[in-house]
């Protein structure tokens, strides 16, 4: 039993949920668990939390000083982190995305001495590593954690470069999806393409209409479905209507039933730029829904091309729309690319499977 603070951002981003169910977990396996984070997470709201679980929020006083720089986030949420280590006795700090949380606990840990881990989640590292705003302190935080992992062997080779760590010094922990949460509908699927993502120009929410204009000649009774809210999303308005699909296209806005809509769909689709693992791809993978994303970053990791889905030459709207075309058009590849998929989730990314290797970091870092 370890009593473990896991820090992060509580949005609805994927890092703050692989964090908040980690948490979760973890407490499930009789661990003490602390969350720190600047509010209740998204994903709590609803759930009586356990009692080996115990909330603290990052306290933000306002001054008159900070109005042009920002509240100090990183050094508040150092201090907090310091009374809580010695107030419970923690033995691992776990940071979940490296900006700002992982200098807040290299802090901490010059402070108490305490053990701490970092996992680097995707745009703290591809997007945001390599600006000279963060290389080097995020360098000295890395390099100073007692364990590094990523969500993906991708994101691993991509971190330990720009942050000069060791070949294969960041260990891989893939994320996990719960196969109950996330689970196939009884009956027949409904002919959707969903996309569920926030529209930061990251998703390429726009090349996933160019993509979808490009099959619904072909497909008339289908429709693409997008979940999800951001700054894109008149973009993707504007663009429906220009290509003439407007009806075609479905706004569903921010959604608390994703797992019934990613499961009741056909094809669960992804254009992102980049993704180092692609939260809602393994969670269509175990929804049984066939999946549709470029060969990009730590996607192919998760999701086998023809075994799981089809994987497309990244922005390459020709092959997308080819790809695309073809997985609508065959019923009986997608029936069995979905139901390997949710097999696939079960073996190798369910929490059984992966939260015993984080267990198993925090175990070697206390022998
Ligand atoms: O890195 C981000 O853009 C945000 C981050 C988040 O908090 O949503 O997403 C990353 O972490 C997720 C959870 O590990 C991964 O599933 C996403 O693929 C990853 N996003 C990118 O790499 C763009």
């Amino acid at each position: 039993m370890a009593r473990i603070l896991i820090t992060g951002f509580p949005t609805l981003g994927g890092s703050g949920l692989v964090a908040t169910k980690l948490g979760l977990e973890l407490a499930r396996r009789s661990h003490d668990v602390h969350f720190l984070f600047y509010r209740e997470p998204f994903f709590m709201q609803h759930i009586p939390p356990p009692q080996n679980v115990t909330f603290h929020l990052v306290e933000q006083p306002d001054y008159a000083l900070f109005t042009d720089i920002g509240s100090p986030y990183t050094i508040q949420a150092a201090s907090k982190m310091i009374e809580i280590v010695r107030k419970y006795n923690i033995d691992v700090i776990h940071s979940h995305y490296t900006i700002p949380h992982a200098v807040s606990a290299y802090l901490a840990k010059q402070a108490t001495g305490v053990k701490i881990v970092t996992t680097a989640h995707g745009s703290d590292t591809h997007t945001l590593g390599g600006s000279p705003s963060y290389n080097s302190t995020i360098t000295l935080a890395l390099q100073n954690s007692d364990a590094v992992t990523s969500v993906s062997k991708f994101l691993a080779a991509e971190t330990e470069e720009l942050f000069a760590l060791g070949k294969d010094s960041v260990n891989v922990v893939h994320n996990f999806i719960e196969p109950e949460e996330f689970k196939p509908v009884d009956g027949k699927k409904q002919k959707w393409v969903i996309q569920a993502s926030n529209f930061r120009p990251i998703k390429q929410l726009p090349f996933m209409i160019e993509t979808f204009a490009g099959v619904v000649k072909e497909h008339p009774d289908w429709t693409l479905q997008l979940v999800g809210y951001g700054p894109e999303y008149p973009i993707c308005v504007r663009k429906s209507r220009e290509l003439g699909i407007r009806d075609k296209v479905k706004f569903l806005g921010v959604r608390r039933d994703i797992p019934d809509l990613i499961a009741q769909s056909s094809i669960l689709a992804s254009t992102s730029k980049t993704e180092s693992f692609g939260l809602t791809i393994a969670e269509g993978m175990a929804s049984a829904t066939s999946v549709f994303a470029p060969r990009v970053g730590g996607i192919p990791e998760i999701c086998i091309d023809e075994e799981n889905g089809l994987l497309y030459e990244s922005n390459n709207l020709e092959d997308a729309v080819s790809k695309l075309s073809k997985l609508m058009a065959d019923d009986e590849s997608r029936n069995t690319y979905g139901l390997q998929g949710r097999k696939r989730i079960i073996d190798k990314f369910s929490p059984s499977t992966i939260v015993p290797q984080y267990e198993n970091i925090y175990a070697s870092l206390l022998e």
